[in-house]
Parts: structure tokens; C-alpha cells; sequence
């Protein structure tokens, strides 16, 4: 039965446009096989994954760094060392453009109130530009302008193994 659903799922495979060995990693057999099945818009084909592989390779160096700006009423500042340490207080009505990763809209228009010690954090409403938990990010703002930068450390490994095919955030493009 099992060598059954191999030849099945290797023949699916082959049909299907040459799955890169990602997609046939870990995990259990049956997953893999209704994953083969999905469609080809789905699944990420072998010349894909080589056509945009240096792109790829170069976004992911970009993506470990953020800046933006934003302009309008603020005051306050947003200082993160990952989620578990945080310090933050402030008030935005503003709007912004910053890069943020290729998978995240680059705009804000955010009427917001925020603060945070440690772990915890509240808001009035989620932030536009999205909070990751492994990051250094900064945000400090005053009078009509704030500015936001920050390196974030799960980009740097994602960086780091994306050389291998291995795509950890899943931000490659070619995956949709
Ligand atoms: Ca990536």
C-alpha cells in the first residue's frame, strides 16, 4: 500500500511539473500526496525555482531590513528587541510609506494607540506595517514626522537557507 501511494505520488510529481525535493520533505506521505494534487498554480515547478532563484536570493538580503516614514500627528516610540522585549507608548494619525518586504503593502494610513512593556502590548487597532516577533525595530515619532527601521533576525536565517531551496517565510517568489 505505502510503495503504492510512492509510485503515486512520484508519477503525480513528474505530471505536475517537477516539484522541487522542498515539496517532498518531511512530513507525512498522504500530505505530500494531496499537496501534489493541488494545482499547478499551487505548487512551485523545478524551472521556477531556478528562474527566480538569484532574485530571490537578493530580496531575502533586502527583506532583513525595514525603514518607513510617516507623516501627520505622532508622538511617541516603539522600541523592540523581539516581541519579549518591548517598550513602547505612543499616538499616530498619520500616513506612511515604507519598505516593509515584498509580500507587505508599503503604504499606512493608521489612526492608532499603542503601548508595551515585555511580552505584552496592546493597541487600538493592529498596525499596518505588521510586527514580527523576531526583530530589533525602532519607531520614534514627534511633532509631524515618525520614522521606523528595524532588522529583523527569522529574515537573516531565511536569508541564510534560502542559498539551500529551503524557504522558511515562504516570501520566495513563485510561491502564490
Ligand atoms: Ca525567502
Amino acid at each position: 500500500m505505502r510503495k503504492t501511494v510512492v509510485v503515486i505520488v512520484l508519477c503525480a510529481v513528474v505530471l505536475g511539473g517537477c516539484q522541487t525535493t522542498e515539496d517532498m520533505s518531511g512530513g507525512k506521505i498522504e500530505e505530500k500526496f494531496a499537496q501534489a494534487n493541488q494545482a499547478e498554480g499551487n505548487s512551485r515547478s523545478l524551472g521556477l525555482f531556478f528562474a527566480l532563484y538569484l532574485p530571490n536570493r537578493i530580496m531575502d538580503v533586502f527583506e532583513i531590513f525595514r525603514i518607513g516614514i510617516g507623516l501627520g500627528f505622532t508622538a511617541g516610540w516603539d522600541l523592540r528587541i523581539t516581541r519579549f522585549a518591548q517598550l513602547a507608548a505612543g499616538v499616530r494619525t498619520d500616513v506612511g510609506l515604507a519598505w516593509v518586504g515584498r509580500r507587505r503593502t508599503p503604504l499606512r494610513a493608521e489612526n492608532n494607540a499603542y503601548t508595551a512593556f515585555g511580552p505584552w502590548r496592546a493597541a487600538a487597532e493592529e498596525p499596518q506595517w505588521p510586527l514580527t516577533a523576531w526583530a530589533f525595530e525602532f519607531e520614534v515619532g514627534a511633532g509631524g514626522a515618525s520614522i521606523m527601521t528595524a532588522i529583523d533576525f527569522a529574515e537573516i536565517v531565511d536569508m541564510l537557507t534560502g542559498w539551500f531551496g529551503l524557504d522558511l517565510l515562504k516570501d520566495d517568489w513563485g510561491y502564490d
